[in-house]
């Protein structure tokens, strides 16, 4: 068996860590023969619920859990951990404005980002999901001075899949078949699903659906998933957020074999994208590592929409600015 590594999860008492936590624990993320330690990290009005969770996590007996610890102690949470994934942030409250939501949640994450610069290891692999995940994870990486650039990341790949479930749905194929997908910009409803480079069948997805679907019904359809989610159980995402974030890390992880996903990252100007965001961007994973793909061919209408989601989030970047490196 080989060396445990150590996984940290926030927000652990929620309602996507009831999903995540038990998956990863199963082997879900880094296979049947990675053993984990759990490091779960919880604000002080929640660690009674966390201590439940942490009761029945013992009570499964996974054979890969060699420990666990739960804090609400970010530094105690983020001590020597080789992977992060920060679910927990402040949910929009009555009254509270999207400027309040930014700020309230950009405080827990310079937070958060100064003690993973004080205690994770260096290569760590950091995902958040938190909302407003994208600037998040920006606030993170910015307090986070000593963590190499680009090992923080946000999750837009709850997005990715729902398109590929969509597209596959229309056409009457599996998502198995349906290849370069891409999700560009802002985890919010400014987000851009692409289907331009996409093939389904080794065929352009473009060529087998309208256009007036793919713009008035497919786009808007994968952005507002989330909402759709909201109105038919009556609470959001969870398992299907969990769901993702192991696919965002298992890729990273263990790679992609050339197959292209989508992955929130810090933009380096790629596609005229400006440098200084966290950005959705197709990728390829190998080796542990990610690269954005690419060369890829932007008409005008992509270009548009993929505008639109930037400027959203140089929006949201100025509003949380002055957090930066505090
Ligand atoms: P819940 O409200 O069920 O759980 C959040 C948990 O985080 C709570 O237990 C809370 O006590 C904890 N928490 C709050 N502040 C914390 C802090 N400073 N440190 C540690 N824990 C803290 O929310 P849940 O449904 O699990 O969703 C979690 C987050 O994921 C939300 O921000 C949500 O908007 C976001 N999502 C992001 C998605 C994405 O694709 N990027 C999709 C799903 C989801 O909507």
């Amino acid at each position: 068996m080989k060396e445990p590594v150590r996984i940290a999860i926030t927000g652990a008492a929620g309602q996507i860590s009831y999903s995540l936590i038990f998956r990863i624990a199963a082997g879900d993320l880094l296979g049947p023969k990675q053993p984990v330690i759990l490091h779960l990290l919880e604000i002080p009005q929640a660690m009674d619920a966390l201590e439940g969770v942490v009761m029945e996590v013992n009570d499964c007996a996974f054979p890969l859990v060699r420990d666990i610890v739960a804090t609400d102690d970010p530094n105690v949470a983020f001590k020597d951990i080789d992977y992060g994934l920060l679910v927990g942030s402040r949910p929009r409250g009555p009254g509270m404005e999207r400027k309040d939501l930014l700020e309230a949640n950009a405080e827990i994450f310079s937070v958060q980002g100064k003690a993973l610069n004080d205690n994770a290891k260096r290569d760590v692999k950091v995902l958040v999901v938190g909302n407003p995940a994208n600037t998040n994870a920006l606030i993170a990486a910015e307090n986070a001075p000593d963590i190499p650039s680009g090992q923080i990341t946000a999750m837009v790949r709850l997005d990715h899949n729902r398109a590929k479930s969509q597209l596959a749905q229309k056409l009457g194929k599996h998502a198995n078949d349906v290849k370069t997908v891409i999700v560009w910009g802002n985890h919010s409803s400014t987000q851009f699903p692409d289907l331009s480079h996409c093939k389904v069948d080794d065929k352009p997805a473009l060529d087998q659906v309208d256009q007036d679907w793919y713009e008035n019904d497919f786009i808007p359809t994968v952005q507002q998933r989330g909402a759709a989610i909201i109105k038919a159980r009556g609470a959001s995402s969870a398992a299907s957020a969990a769901s993702a974030a192991i696919d965002h890390m298992r890729d990273w992880a263990l790679g992609t074999e050339g197959y292209v996903v989508s992955m929130a990252v810090p933009s380096d100007g790629s596609y005229g994208i400006e440098p200084g965001i966290m950005y959705g961007y197709p990728v390829t994973c190998d080796g542990g590592k990610y690269k954005i793909v690419e060369g890829l061919e932007i008409d005008d209408f992509s270009r548009s929409r993929m505008k639109a989601t930037e400027d959203e989030l140089r929006e949201e970047r100025e509003a949380v600015k002055h957090l930066f490196g505090k």
